[in-house]
């Protein structure tokens, strides 16, 4: 099978620690002479650019985090003038607490080309028709897998958020031979299909590339059987590139890092210390050529382990495990992130309702995934709130904005507590 950067992607793994060490020195230069953010970092534990002189110096320096970006909004890590950046971009699970993120044009050009290897890895060529649907609005994946698919010379169909039947009808139309999306809609899409009676051998489609989600082996023997196609697991961080972190090659055998563009460390999600290979912990990156918005040791959340031994399919790039659990409270709904604390947030400007809340999400691997919230409420809610269909639809809204989800909710007085409530319960002020 292809490999789209030889050079890069199948590098002496000796030749691509000098490279990653020379790359870290510009990094740290850039984001220290730039970002007031990590001089302060720096500055805190006693450590100048000078003192970080190989990949094993980085651990003296502390984490990023998700609370750091959007504690920096809207241009606090920007490492370069607004007039360098040619994209700006606002990621769809920080309605609540937003962040965003800038891009020079040559972290598009890197972005873009890190694309166009997961897609030429799993055999994509410029003969290929590739349906995009993911959800052109808010996510920027889309528009990335737009771009690697043009660099490779395919011609993509940016099916976008079509409903599941439009999809099949331009699947079998325009023959399309790849499925790009969440690996939900590709089983809304099986489904849908069986309804119709739709057989995956009346369709042209042969390979697909999924993620955005945890998906399990079983979802992948449901997408290929439904589909008739082999799926490929991509993976990626809105802060960092999104989907061009890693992807899988066609040994499925874990997915490959692109570490001439991304350190990755596994840490202890409780010590923070580094854990050694093989040991499963939580996925640590440093972004080595990044230039509007460079992160350094950001914490991911997700639960890895990474393998240097060589692969089937001759790339010598790390490979990380598949990505099933996460080290934080973050659940993903058909492929959307939710922050419990998000919710809280919300909860937290309506009088009468809490302290307690608890989720409930209702997991078919398809698009009913559906996520139920259920809130406590005072007795005296019905005085205070006047009339209560009103104020439940009014919270329903707030959530569902600061989601960028529709939720389902239910208001349960404090003495009816169900015991789903008392067995997950969460406090707003927690
Ligand atoms: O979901 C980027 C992406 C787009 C990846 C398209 C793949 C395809 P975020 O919305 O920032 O970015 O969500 C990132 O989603 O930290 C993981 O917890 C989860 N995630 C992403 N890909 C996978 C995957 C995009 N393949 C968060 N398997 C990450 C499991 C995944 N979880």
């Amino acid at each position: 099978m292809g490999v789209f950067q030889p050079e890069a992607e199948t590098m002496n793994r000796r030749d691509l620690l000098d490279l990653q060490n020379e790359r870290l020195g510009i990094l740290i230069n850039h984001a220290y002479a730039n970002v007031r953010f990590y001089r302060n970092q720096f500055d805190a534990v006693g450590l100048n650019p000078d003192d970080i002189k190989t990949l094993e110096d980085l651990k003296k320096i502390p984490f990023t985090t998700r609370e750091d970006l959007v504690n920096n909004y809207p241009y606090g890590m920007f490492a370069v003038p607004l007039r360098d950046v040619v994209r700006l971009q606002f990621p769809l699970s920080h309605y609540g607490n937003p962040i965003v993120i800038g891009y020079t044009r040559e972290d598009l050009k890197i972005w873009r080309e890190l694309v166009a290897r997961i897609m030429f890895g799993v055999g994509i060529t410029e003969h290929d028709i590739i349906q995009v649907a993911f959800n052109y609005g808010l996510f920027m994946g889309a528009f990335r897998f737009n771009q690697g698919a043009e660099l490779i010379g395919a011609a993509v169909v940016p099916a976008s958020v079509a409903p599941a039947d439009v999809q099949i009808r331009i699947m079998r139309d325009f023959k399309s031979t790849v499925l790009v999306s969440t690996p939900s809609f590709a089983l809304h899409i099986i489904e849908t299909m069986k309804k119709q009676g739709i057989d995956p051998r009346d369709l042209s489609l042969k390979i697909g590339l999924f993620g955005a989600e945890p998906w399990p082996e079983s979802a992948r023997d449901l997408i290929e059987a439904g589909l008739g196609i082999k799926a490929f697991d991509i993976y990626g961080v809105t802060e960092l590139i999104e989907p061009g972190v890693s992807g899988e090659c066609t040994a499925i055998s874990g997915l490959h890092i692109f570490e001439d563009h991304f350190f990755p460390e596994i840490i202890d999600p409780v010590t923070g210390q580094s854990l050694e290979e093989g040991q499963e912990g939580e996925l640590v990156l440093t972004s080595l050529t990044t230039t509007a918005y460079p992160l350094i040791r950001y914490r991911t959340h997700d639960r890895t382990a990474l393998c240097t031994a060589p692969c089937d399919c001759g790339r010598t790039l790390v490979r990380m495990n598949r990505i099933f659990h996460r080290t934080d409270q973050m659940i993903s709904i058909r492929g959307i992130n939710v922050f419990p604390e998000t919710i809280a947030d919300v909860l937290r400007n309506f009088e009468g309702i809490g302290p307690a809340y608890s989720l409930e999400i209702k997991q078919k691997y398809g698009m009913n995934d559906k996520l139920n919230v259920f809130i406590e409420t005072s007795p005296e809610l019905l005085c205070t709130a006047g009339n209560v269909a009103a104020f439940h639809e009014k919270v329903r809204t707030a959530l569902r904005k600061a989601l960028g989800l529709r939720v389902e909710l239910e208001m349960v007085q404090k003495e009816h507590e169900s015991k789903q409530m008392r067995s997950t319960r969460t406090r707003i002020n927690s």
